[in-house]
């Protein structure tokens, strides 16, 4: 840190929150940087960091932000220097930064920042890099955490829709399709985690890929009609859990001609029970791998 301290998107980048966060706490719970510049830009020294590090880390382990603000102010040199995170802060150091920030965003229900990570990710990366690199193992912390009691459902509920909403912007800009048979993705009858299905959707539609997503929970008579309708060159069905991951409906589906690929994704499918020539993906890329194959595009 220089001389003149942090200004306050510095700050913001190291705690993994929004600036306009940190001008929050600022005027809510009075938590300021000891120094303006000249210009009356904010400057904070390494004890306000500090400070703000503690206030953070009180919050993500549970304490309510003026009770949180109340002890940061109050705490002397030891306590800040002394930074033992407590275990829903805790990112595995084996996670890559921007994962770590966006579940840090995630767990503070900053929703700000959490866009931001999510679409400057989107942005350089395509969803081909962004799902396997910080979309899915930032849910898969979450959900882990969520699963500990580490962090509420509403932090589960608030990625969620923030990573769907940023999707949906990605499938929507795509430009227009250079195949014409379409590939389906839909989620198996009763699986709620549609995540995955809009990933791949977006990511379709990104290389250019016709493609038609049904989203969560569709019964196998809907997505029989969709198939008899559209006549896709493949169809992928996923499930996350083994409620939802029964095989045995996927051999009554239609056929088409040509013939259409069946591919399925997720942990909840049975191994084994699968119909004859379906085709088990275990990774995104797989997946698009498998759909690209069907066009016969690669
Ligand atoms: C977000 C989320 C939700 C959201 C879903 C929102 C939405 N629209 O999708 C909400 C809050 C609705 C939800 C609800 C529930 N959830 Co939930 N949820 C999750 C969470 C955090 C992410 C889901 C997801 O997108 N997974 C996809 C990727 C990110 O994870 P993955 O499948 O593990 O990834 C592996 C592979 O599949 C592969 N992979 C990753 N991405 C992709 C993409 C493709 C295309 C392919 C082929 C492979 C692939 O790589 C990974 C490493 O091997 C998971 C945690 C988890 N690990 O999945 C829990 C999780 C799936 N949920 C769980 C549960 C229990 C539930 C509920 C039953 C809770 C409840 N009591 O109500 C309900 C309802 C379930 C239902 N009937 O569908 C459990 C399932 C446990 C189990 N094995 O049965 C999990 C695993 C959390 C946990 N650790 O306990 N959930």
């Amino acid at each position: 840190m220089t001389g003149m301290g942090l200004g306050v998107g510095a700050v913001a980048r190291r705690l993994g929150v929004a600036p306009s966060t940190l001008r929050t706490w600022e005027r809510r719970y009075r938590i300021a940087p000891s120094r303006h510049t000249a210009g009356g830009h904010r400057r904070y020294d390494e004890t306000d960091v500090a400070r703000l590090e503690l206030m953070q880390r009180l919050i993500l382990g549970g304490v309510p932000p003026e009770e949180a603000a109340r002890a940061a102010r109050a705490a002397g040199p030891g306590e800040l220097a002394a930074p033992p995170a407590p275990p829903a802060a805790a990112v595995p150091a084996g996670e890559a930064p921007a994962v770590r920030a966006l579940v840090r965003a995630a767990a503070a229900m900053d929703a700000a920042a959490m866009r931001r990570l999510v679409r400057d990710a989107l942005d350089r990366d395509g969803v081909a890099g962004a799902w396997p690199g910080l979309l899915a193992p930032a849910l898969i912390e979450i959900g882990a955490r969520q699963a500990a009691g580490g962090v509420p459902v509403e932090v589960e509920h608030l990625l969620s829709d923030c990573v769907l909403g940023a999707l949906a912007a990605v499938a929507a800009a795509a430009g227009p399709p250079v195949t014409t048979r379409p590939v389906l993705l839909a989620c198996a009858p009763e699986e709620q985690h549609s995540l995955p299905v809009q990933a791949l959707g977006a990511g379709l539609a990104q290389e250019g890929l016709e493609v038609r997503v049904l989203g969560a929970r569709v019964p196998y008579p809907a997505l029989a009609g969709a198939i008899r309708r559209t006549g896709p060159a493949a169809v992928f069905v996923w499930s996350s859990t083994a409620e939802t991951g029964d095989p045995r409906p996927l051999a009554d589906l239609p056929g088409t001609r040509p013939a259409l690929r069946l591919i399925v994704g997720g942990p909840g499918w049975a191994d084994g029970a699968l119909p004859a020539g379906t085709r088990r993906v275990r990774t995104y890329a797989g997946a698009v791998a498998a759909a690209r194959a069907a066009l016969g595009l690669d």
